[in-house]
């Protein structure tokens, strides 16, 4: 049915409606849409419902056009495989930025001649031309326009916030709906008393099709253009299907834009998963990590211990909104998502049961391999799917696992509800969120960073978290082994200017108390064989029981100039053989010398006169403390 809305602008717009009751619709949800219907163009508007009957009539059409296809395997109940342009498989960081008037409230000052790493900036003419102006005039049009209402954190919770994301890919709808929770009671909310993120996604390929899609994946790889306007709490982006770029709920609104409004109402967004761990004795300590992407972050939410009498519970795996809770006296983590995005390979019933078993059912796998019997395989499933087996790869090419190709893209992902997952905490939806005891910074580094340290205090913590460091991963653009600076595990993430970051991290601690800190690092090398020098995963909890115990107060730690490291034997290594503990632990001296005259470097050139002065004392003390090893 057709309807008319009037616009701000005064015209009255008539709107094409497919599915849902447009005027139960508020008034400004309504003037939003009709804005970018206006812009966009789309054959038809179609509301999201969310429900189970809407996701199944929108898979049955992407089954039709070749896009999904359901595996067959019986081991799967509504799963489904998706195999994208390989041009679109990951993030852009080089086509994504923060657009606001004065270039220095989203990037640093950066010292003279030197390229700023720590996000983009464009200034609010050029976003307009470039987005509004050459890229979004008509690029819905043959296309319906979806209309996505949705809350990131329990609905109505003191915590939560709302987002309506506009799209043409029904392929975003169904991940939304996984990824965040899809509820037209949220349009209720949004007319009483609450503010909406806008979300504004368009994969750039108006109808008729120029060309026939690779993969059946349309999108627009040469012109992607992710864009953030934090004042006015939108989200424009275009070009692309992929995770990060189209699911706009999830890095662009909970963690860029959120950013900024953490700074401004006094909390904090960040990119850290959130678990709980029960001692034998029965105490409960929460805590959050923040690893870079393809760090460890799902795979140690989901930890199982192999330390007898321990449990592990899992919150989130990505992101956490964390804000001083009154009552508690306590720093307080929700999980702003409602499912996992995770990185497929790597993930098996040795690394990760629980993410593996909650792939099961109700998820949508992305860029993995299909095998002839209608189930999937990636890189690191060798031992439950046997060499030999025939598999069409990512790219829809035949195949044999163990053949030497490779068959899942290293960022291939699966996307499923975070209430599959056996060991999901009991408060995961608490809209009060729960009490963090301690926060961990980590990330990959093969050479000189200790198995863990804990931060002498918060000024320090911060200081550790800034200077964050890690191998390059698949979840951008980036190639290679080289080792990126990737402070707080943000640094593709941060909503404004990381100087004004650090100092309301710094801030914090003034206000409230704070968790300790600390850092970690599954991933050092030996230097003779190259073999990782821990075995990770499940056993991590050794690492973790080592915190709680330091949370405690146990005298388990001595001084060292980089921090607080484990007293010799003070790591339950019980039972896991011959480990070079020497070496894991080791400190040397002519490494950190240069990591530090390297952080200097870049801290002074990145961040420049918006350094606090607290992280430049933190530099100069630290690098005192080496000097004198
Ligand atoms: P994003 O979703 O991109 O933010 O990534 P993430 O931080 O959640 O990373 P994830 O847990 O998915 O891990 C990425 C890769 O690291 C996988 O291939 C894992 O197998 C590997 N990994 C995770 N934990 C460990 C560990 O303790 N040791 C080793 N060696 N590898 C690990
Ligand atoms: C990451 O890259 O950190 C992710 C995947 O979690 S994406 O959603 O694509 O950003
Ligand atoms: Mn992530």
């Amino acid at each position: 049915y057709d309807v008319y809305q009037t616009l701000d602008d005064g015209e009255d717009l008539r709107i094409s409606v497919m599915k849902g009751e447009w005027n139960e619709l508020p008034d400004r949800a309504r003037r939003f849409i009709g804005k970018y219907v206006k812009l966009l163009n789309p054959l038809a508007v179609y509301l999201c419902d969310g429900s189970e009957d809407e996701a199944t009539e929108v898979a049955d059409k992407l089954v039709e056009r070749g896009l999904l296809f359901p595996l067959t395997n019986p081991k799967f109940e509504n799963c489904y495989l998706c195999r994208t342009d390989p041009a679109d498989v990951a993030r852009v960081e080089g086509k994504t930025f923060l657009v606001t008037n004065d270039r220095y409230d989203s990037v640093p000052h950066t010292a003279e001649d030197v390229v700023g790493e720590l996000g983009r900036w464009m200034s609010t003419e050029t976003a307009t031309k470039e987005m509004l102006r050459d890229r979004m005039p008509n690029s819905m049009k043959g296309r319906v326009m979806y209309v996505i209402p949705f809350s990131m954190g329990p609905i109505g919770g003191p915590m939560s916030k709302f987002g309506i994301q506009l799209t043409d890919y029904n392929y975003v709808v169904l991940s939304m709906r996984i990824m965040t929770r899809v509820d037209p009671c949220i349009w209720k909310k949004i007319s009483k008393d609450s503010d909406f993120v806008q979300c504004i996604h368009t994969i750039g390929v108006p109808r008729p099709l120029p060309k026939k899609p690779i993969s059946h994946w349309p999108c627009n790889p040469e012109r992607v253009l992710v864009l953030h306007e934090p004042k006015h709490k939108r989200v424009l982006s275009y070009g692309s299907g992929y995770g990060g770029n189209s699911l706009l709920g999830k890095k662009c609104f909970a963690l860029r834009i959120a950013s900024t409004l953490a700074r401004d109402e006094g909390w904090l967004a960040e990119h850290m998963l959130i678990m709980s761990i029960t001692n034998p004795a029965g105490k409960e300590y929460f805590i959050c990590a923040a690893f870079p992407s393809a760090c460890g972050k799902t795979n140690l939410a989901m930890l199982c211990p192999n330390l007898p009498g321990w449990k592990a519970r899992c919150v989130g795996d990505d992101i956490a909104w964390l804000k001083f809770n009154e009552k508690t006296g306590k720093l307080h983590a929700i999980n702003p998502e409602a499912g996992f995005f995770g990185v497929a390979p790597g993930t098996s019933s040795k690394t990760n049961p629980h993410a593996l078993d909650a792939c099961m059912k109700n998820t949508i796998f992305t860029n993995v391999g299909l095998t002839e019997d209608g189930g999937i395989f990636w890189e690191g499933l060798e031992d439950e799917i046997p060499a030999g087996t025939k598999v069409t790869n990512w790219m829809g090419e035949h195949c044999q696992v163990g053949d030497g190709s490779r068959i899942a893209h290293p960022n291939s992902r699966f996307c499923a509800p975070a209430e599959n997952c056996k060991i999901i905490h009991d408060k995961w939806q608490d809209p009060e969120g729960v009490p963090i005891d301690a926060i961990i910074f980590g990330g990959r580094r093969p050479r000189g960073v200790p198995l863990v340290f804990e931060a002498r205090d918060w000024d320090h913590g911060v200081f550790v978290g800034a200077s964050l460091k890690s191998e390059a991963t698949a979840a951008a653009e980036h190639t290679g082994k080289k080792i990126m600076h990737d402070p707080m595990a943000m640094r593709p993430f941060f909503g404004y200017n990381f100087g004004q970051y650090l100092r309301h991290w710094l801030d914090m601690n003034k206000k409230h108390p704070m968790p300790r800190i600390f850092h970690v690092n599954w991933f050092r090398k030996d230097i003779n064989t190259g073999k990782f020098l821990w075995p990770g995963f499940g056993d991590n909890i050794r690492v973790l029981d080592w915190i709680c115990r330091r949370l405690e107060g146990e005298d388990i730690a001595e001084s060292s100039p980089i921090g607080l490291i484990p007293k010799p034997n003070s790591i339950d290594t019980s039972g896991l053989g011959d480990i070079d503990m020497e070496q894991l632990m080791s400190i040397p001296k002519d490494y950190w010398k240069e990591d530090m005259e390297e952080t200097r470097m870049y801290l002074e050139n990145q961040v420049g006169i918006d350094l606090p002065r607290e992280i430049r004392k933190q530099l100069d003390q630290q690098e005192d403390r080496i000097e004198n090893i």
